[in-house]
């Protein structure tokens, strides 16, 4: 049974003023907004960032301002359906492109929020995390997971890019984001150690069996493992089954954050494919080749670097329109809704 709701106009206005008075307002003129019919309202867009119209910008900003007057020197990618100010790419995932020239330091700090860098370009560009030195090529995963520490250094020549994704918008809601500054990092003199320790899936540190799960065992990703694992899948599975793969924690098999999932696809040369409608809310970026997507009716052409955002619960389909493979990484937020019970597919 549907009811026509009542209206805030039909109520007199001295009424409304002593709630307001009283810092009270009535929900049935108010109920329809945050508890739509049926499907959720959604106001971001689907949208993409495209590297070949950013990259200058972003190299201008690296002339425009010096590294200590930024801290992080970072453009945001703000959803136009969300406005520019809330610094968001989807209701809970923020992401950003940032530079760092050669010579430079981003100084240590550490946060609520946790995050990941995803390399774009250059080389040389290095992060250090709770001392551990992790190397930065072209699609490299690092996580910084919250409360940790971790600072940027570059030693080659050219600029280093960076695709930056945090959990902030979580966090900030949860009015819990904070930063402390910290001293640079002795890199200890085992690095990308955890790397190592976890090369291969299946195999674990003998000394971890029956301990305390560490919480983040291995936070580096290298993309010559994940290119090469999806290469593989793709020649041992049939023409239509998806190549995809998520990265996770080794030691508990579960997402390796607790907020924002990651996963890297590959799509075949001409291949089409069509997730069932997610709950979740992602970015795609793409690491190699080009397609383009469906969303919600939206089409959206995608090029290598380009970042495209999704709504929660859209239809979508992506297609490599190249004659080679097309290797995609996905960010979303379904660890949070599974852990809240809310995550649906439909
Ligand atoms: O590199 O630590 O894009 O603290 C936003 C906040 C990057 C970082 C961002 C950050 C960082």
């Amino acid at each position: 049974m549907s009811y026509s709701l009542g209206t805030l106009e039909e109520l007199p206005k001295d009424y409304v003023q002593s709630l307001a008075d009283l810092s009270l307002a009535p929900l049935w003129p108010a109920l329809r907004t945050v508890l739509p019919h049926d499907f959720p309202t959604r106001s971001t867009k689907p949208f993409a960032w495209r590297y070949k119209q950013i990259r200058s910008h972003l190299m201008r900003a690296g002339e425009l301002t010096p590294i200590e007057k930024a801290e992080r020197r970072v453009l945001v990618l703000c959803n136009p359906g969300l406005g520019l100010d809330k610094l968001i790419a989807t209701p809970t995932i923020y992401a950003g492109l940032q530079l760092i020239l050669p010579g430079e330091t981003a100084e240590a700090h550490r946060h609520t929020p946790s995050a990941i860098r995803f390399v774009i370009e250059g080389d040389g560009g290095y992060t250090i995390v709770n001392g551990e030195k992790c190397p930065m090529e072209k699609g490299d995963l690092i996580l910084t997971p919250s409360g940790t520490w971790h600072e940027h250094w570059h030693a080659g020549k050219n600029p280093v890019v960076w695709l930056d994704a945090l959990d902030l918008p979580v966090i900030y809601a949860l009015e819990h984001s904070y930063v402390i500054e910290g001293k640079r990092q002795a890199a200890n003199n085992a690095p990308d150690r955890s790397q190592t320790a976890y090369r291969r899936a299946g195999l674990v540190p003998y000394g971890s069996l029956g301990k305390r799960r560490e919480d983040y065992p291995l936070i580096r990703f290298p993309w010559r493992e994940v290119r090469q694992s999806l290469v593989d899948l793709a020649s041992g599975s049939g023409a239509k089954d998806p190549v995809h793969l998520a990265y996770v924690n080794p030691e508990t098999g579960a997402e390796c954050l607790p907020i924002l999932g990651f996963s890297a696809q590959l799509l075949r040369p001409g291949e089409e494919v069509a997730p069932p409608r997610r709950s979740s809310s992602s970015i795609l970026h793409v690491i190699e080749g080009r397609g383009v997507s469906e969303i919600d009716g939206t089409t959206i052409e995608w090029d290598e670097s380009d970042t495209v955002a999704i709504p929660t619960h859209a239809q979508v389909r992506h297609r490599n329109t190249g004659d080679k493979p097309v290797f995609v990484f996905h960010v979303d937020d379904a660890p949070l809704h599974r852990k809240l019970g809310v995550y649906e597919e439909h």
